[in-house]
């Protein structure tokens, strides 16, 4: 049985891969999670209790992190700050926890000689143009816009250079955009659903033809267990799920499942630096690894997404007025 750290295991992205480890292999986990605004405890509810342990803490805790990297075999980098749009008006946070965090794990890592997976994102590679032929693939030059997508790619570049210069047992792995349930309601599906719920207009930013490529957390998951078991190290792989939607296409989306007039959005002032277009060639992962995505039905996953919402408003509702409160603020 493999013990894994998983940092930022009480966010989006870290719960939806605790439940699915927990519920497809024997392995137990430990989360290490500082509760930023992005954490939930209630997203880690009903885990068996005799090998899910949970502790509070910074991955910027130096002393903490070398505890808990010394009694694991494998660490799982999911924490970060994570929203471009706080990012531009507040960057130091993301400095503080993408990179010294991860400058924390890997010196752990490095010490106990610990198998070491880092959470990465496509934004890294900057963006495309929309009729741009060619995807993101591993070898496409890093090209960051945000002071978010600075730092991860910064961050990876540690890791790399840890790979290289110390023999770190890592790999990485980049992935496009992710949406299901226990997201954060400042980012877009679950902001335009609960907006709706709550009979507020969705807010997109422009003309809403940019492009980012959806796959669902689970799927998501997945891949970062393939990488875990069958991965190889040094390697990076980018995760995707070939779902480039536009997002004025997913507003329209959501409205026809809540029921609405396809029109019935405002458009808001556009988020500066906005990146035009992802798109993630992931056939290296699946070629090499043999994964492939289960939820390839994107209006099916939209459908669910709004009913997990509808469902679960005690889980999003504490978050949403401080949440519009600050994108009024930016007029957005
Ligand atoms: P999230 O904001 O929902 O969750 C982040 C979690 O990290 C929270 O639980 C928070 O409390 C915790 N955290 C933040 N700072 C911490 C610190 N200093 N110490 C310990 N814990 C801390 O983020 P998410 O959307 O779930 O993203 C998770 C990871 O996946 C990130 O590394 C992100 O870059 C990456 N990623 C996200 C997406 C996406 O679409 N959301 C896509 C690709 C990659
Ligand atoms: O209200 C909104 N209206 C709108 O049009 C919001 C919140 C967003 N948008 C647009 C901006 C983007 O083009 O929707 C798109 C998606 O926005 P976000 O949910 O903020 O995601 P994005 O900026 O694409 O980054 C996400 O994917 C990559 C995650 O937040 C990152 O953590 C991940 O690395």
């Amino acid at each position: 049985m493999q013990k894994l750290l998983v940092t930022g295991g009480a966010g989006f992205i870290g719960s939806n891969f605790v439940h699915y480890a927990l519920e497809s292999t024997d392995y137990s986990i430990t989360v290490l999670d500082k509760l930023t605004y992005a954490g939930n405890l209630e997203s880690l509810k009903g885990l068996p209790e005799d090998r899910f342990t949970f502790v509070k803490g910074d991955i910027c805790d130096a002393e903490l992190v070398d505890r808990l990297v010394a009694d694991t075999d494998v660490v799982v980098h999911f924490a970060a700050e994570s929203h471009n749009d706080n990012s531009l008006h507040d960057p130091r946070p993301f400095l503080d926890t993408n990179i010294i965090g991860t400058y924390t794990l890997i010196e752990a890592a490095r010490k106990h000689d610990t198998r070491y997976h880092h959470i990465s994102t496509d934004e890294v590679y900057g963006d495309l143009e929309l009729d741009d032929p060619q995807r993101f693939t591993e070898s496409t030059p890093y090209n960051p816009s945000s002071p978010y997508s600075s730092t991860k790619a910064g961050s990876d570049l540690l890791v790399r250079a840890w790979v290289r210069s110390f023999g770190l047992r890592a790999t990485i792995s980049n992935c496009s955009n992710n949406y299901g349930p226990y997201q954060h309601v400042e980012k877009f599906i679950p902001r335009q659903i609960t907006n709706v719920i709550d009979g507020v207009r969705p807010k997109l930013y422009g003309a809403g033809e940019n492009v980012r490529d959806w796959i669902h957390a689970t799927d998501h998951s997945s891949a970062v267990l393939a990488i875990i078991e069958k991965g190889e190290i040094g390697q990076t792989y980018l995760i995707g799920a070939d779902g480039e939607k536009n997002n004025k296409d997913v507003v329209e989306l959501i409205l026809k499942h809540m029921g609405l007039p396809a029109d019935s959005y405002d458009q808001v002032i556009d988020r500066p630096g906005h990146d035009l277009r992802y798109a993630i060639d992931s056939s290296r992962l699946r070629r090499e690894l043999g994964w492939s995505p289960r939820f390839s039905d994107f209006e099916q996953g939209i459908e669910d997404t709004i009913a997990w919402y509808r469902e679960n408003e005690a889980w999003w509702r504490p978050q949403k007025d401080a949440t519009e409160a600050k994108y009024k603020e930016q007029g957005q």
